[in-house]
């Protein structure tokens, strides 16, 4: 049997790797392909083939992870001694896991009052040293980037390049899986690394004749929190899905090349969008994402409905992180448990047997 090593062993020759890389992993990757029949027969009339990429199940419960084995690996092999990002959440909670177990000082800065308490969790249990900023996420990204211009401190969040590299090795797994690149890609956009990741991936693929064509990429910004969608910085973003609330994406230009050169699409979808979809994934396919998450099968429907697709094609849609991440809002989207004594005839009655 073989064991599965993280995507730095597994994907080496395609990583910026040497023999004194020390390769610091959870071992990452290898997470689930599953496919959406009953999203696919119940709401897009059997059209399109969806698949799901359950990124959830990496180590920390997010895709972070995959871009965190690299970034941190490299850090210990330039000697680094502290490591520092921004987040909404993920980030953060990946840096503190994989810091801890390199050995690295970990500092988190994430705006104050605005991230899921799983994540929150996370990064405090992992040891790092968290700031809570009173201001947004593209503050806290600010100060992260003057303390690092002053400070011997090795940035993490995805303007650092081991991060994309880590990260496109989902594009590997998922044309590994299908023998073939999927039709159109879905993945929903915050800082906006992931998309460039997931192209960078399918072009290597696609440059060494491992797939033959590649998918049209799809990014899915929430509405309010959409400022690739309306060529402008938003401000004060807003949704209820936390991890992309941002209104000033790092990687903004390079998510646009994505979309352009795979002749593919970056559009919005709304927070009623989105909590349906996080519902249906849950009660149609048993799969619990986190509300960011579902903006990417959010975007399938509504493309949908707008007949965008050919028939018979297929659809990946990354599911990026893990559902209990976020259990308040699973608890606030759907009907309460029901309270009773004790008593059987009580318990008969609600269940009109
Ligand atoms: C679940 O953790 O930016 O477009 O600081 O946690 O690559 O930013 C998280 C982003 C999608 C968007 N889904 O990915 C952070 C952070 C989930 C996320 C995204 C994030 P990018």
């Amino acid at each position: 049997m073989k064991r599965w090593s993280g995507i730095i062993a597994e994907y080496k020759e395609f990583l910026p790797i040497n023999q004194n890389t020390p390769i610091i992993t959870l071992q990452e990757g290898n997470t689930p392909l599953i496919e959406a029949c009953n999203i696919s027969e119940k709401l897009l009339n059997n059209k399109i083939k969806v698949y799901l990429k359950l990124e959830g199940c990496n180590p920390t419960g997010s895709f972070k992870d995959r871009g965190m084995t690299l970034a941190i690996s490299k850090a210990k092999e330039s000697d680094a001694k502290v490591v520092i990002c921004a987040s909404t959440g993920n980030t953060s909670a990946s840096a503190a896991a994989y810091s801890a177990r390199a050995g690295l000082a970990c500092v988190v800065l994430i705006p104050n009052g605005a991230i899921a308490l799983g994540k929150l969790a996370q990064a405090l249990i992992h040891g790092a040293k968290v700031i809570a900023i009173e201001g947004s996420f593209d503050d806290a990204l600010k100060m992260v980037q003057l303390l690092a211009s002053q400070y011997p401190i090795t940035i993490v969040n995805s303007s650092n390049i081991f991060r994309i590299e880590g990260q496109k090795t989902a594009a590997y797994e998922i044309v590994d899986a299908l023998g073939t690149a999927p039709d159109y890609h879905f993945i929903p956009v915050g800082n906006a690394g992931n998309i460039t990741a997931y192209w960078k991936g399918y072009m290597d693929y696609f440059n060494l004749k491992q797939c033959s064509s590649l998918p049209k990429m799809c990014g899915f910004q929430a509405a309010q929190s959409a400022p690739i969608v309306e060529k402008k910085i938003i401000e004060h973003p807003e949704t209820i899905a936390t991890a992309i609330k941002i209104g000033n994406p790092f990687s903004w230009k390079s998510a646009e090349h994505a979309r352009d050169a795979s002749g593919g699409i970056i559009e919005s979808v709304t927070d009623e969008e989105i909590l349906y979809a996080y519902e249906m994934l849950a009660q149609l396919e048993g799969v619990f994402c986190e509300p960011a998450s579902a903006a990417s099968v959010a975007g399938v429907i509504k493309k949908n409905k707008e007949n965008y697709f050919r028939s018979e094609c297929n659809v990946v849609c990354t599911l990026t992180g893990q559902g209990l991440k976020d259990p308040d809002r699973a608890v606030m989207r759907v009907s309460k448990p029901i309270v009773l004594k004790p008593e059987l005839n009580s318990i008969i009655k609600v269940l009109n047997l």
